[in-house]
């Protein structure tokens, strides 16, 4: 996993940041817009944000940061470089939410680049919201996106590796994780949300996880914010997370503490100690919090054009 540099800034968010240089378990406030994403993704908060000052939209704004990891080869978690399935395919899975509920998304899509785009296409120029393998492909080339490789010889080089004990041990936290999920609240106060994966390393060949699922990694209400996941998909499938966020905030919890209780859902009922999962919140008021499983996990946040990243509080002492 690429280790990014983390960016030292000087604004009262780096220094609420570093002044906890442990976890935070605080919901934390801000007015105006912003840009959330999961793990240490500097690059694409500047991205989004920089998008933000061109259109004013939430929804371009998570678009473009998530383009970012997917074109990125030392990302191995997202896109062009991703590690690939267990037998050496590269397949992809991404959503997106706008402000008025629209939807799209993509699963075990292969050869594009980018597969958040094509599911902004599927939200917007289809009446469906989820496209998958060969029919999204398809879809892709119709829409003039381009066939390519993108398993990196890197990328080549683990799974051989892999293969000589071809152990499925989908342990998530340590290594191999930078799923990117991401939440913005654009110039008009409007929020919107996306994720984007090549899932588990080494999965098996038409596994699909939480990431291309609206209500499990990405879910947005306007009315009242929105949620997104990384970690052990699986699990965040189970327990329908973004959406359960969602909930737990309009009936007045705090990002912070709808977080802790979703982590919660999972710790009550599964064998949570082998595995991570991280939630990331946001809601209209610009408040946010995050909460995981295990130690490790963090988020990037992107106010006023400035970037920190803050720990998250975790449940597993
Ligand atoms: C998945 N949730 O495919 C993704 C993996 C992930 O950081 O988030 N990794 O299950």
């Amino acid at each position: 996993m690429k280790r990014r540099a983390f960016l030292q800034q000087t604004t009262a968010l780096a220094t609420l940041a570093s002044a906890s240089s442990q976890a935070s378990n605080q919901t934390i406030k801000n007015t105006g817009p912003i840009i959330l994403s999961t793990w240490k993704n500097e690059k694409a908060n500047i991205a989004a944000w920089e998008s933000l000052q061109k259109t004013g939209r939430a929804l371009d704004a998570v678009e473009a940061g998530a383009r970012i990891p997917e074109a990125d080869p030392n990302d191995t978690s997202v896109g062009y470089g991703g590690f690939p399935d267990r037998d050496g395919h590269v397949t992809l899975d991404a959503c997106i939410m706008d402000e008025k509920g629209n939807a799209g998304s993509v699963t075990f899509l292969q050869h594009i680049m980018h597969p958040i785009s094509v599911a902004r296409a599927v939200m917007e120029k289809t009446p469906h919201v989820m496209l998958s393998g060969e029919g999204a492909l398809q879809f892709a080339l119709d829409q003039g996106f381009k066939k390519e490789n993108l398993l990196t010889e890197t990328a080549k080089k683990a799974w051989i590796e892999w293969k000589k004990t071809s152990k499925y041990e989908p342990k998530i936290n340590i290594e191999r994780h930078d799923t990117i999920g991401l939440l913005a609240i654009g110039n008009k106060g409007e929020i919107s949300g996306a994720c984007t994966t090549s899932g588990l390393a080494f999965k098996m060949h038409g596994r699909v996880g939480d990431s291309p699922v609206i209500g499990a990694a990405v879910f947005c209400d306007d009315e009242v914010g929105g949620a997104c996941a990384t970690g052990l998909g699986e699990f965040v499938l189970k327990t329908l997370g973004s959406f359960l966020i969602v909930e737990l905030m309009r009936n007045g919890k705090t990002p912070q503490q709808a977080c802790e209780e979703a982590i919660m859902r999972i710790v009550k009922r599964y064998n949570y100690k082998e595995f991570q999962i991280g939630y990331l919140a946001l809601n209209k008021k610009g408040e946010y919090g995050a909460y995981a499983i295990q130690k490790g996990f963090n988020y990037t946040v992107t106010v006023d054009g400035k970037t920190t990243v803050i720990e998250s509080g975790y449940y597993m002492k």
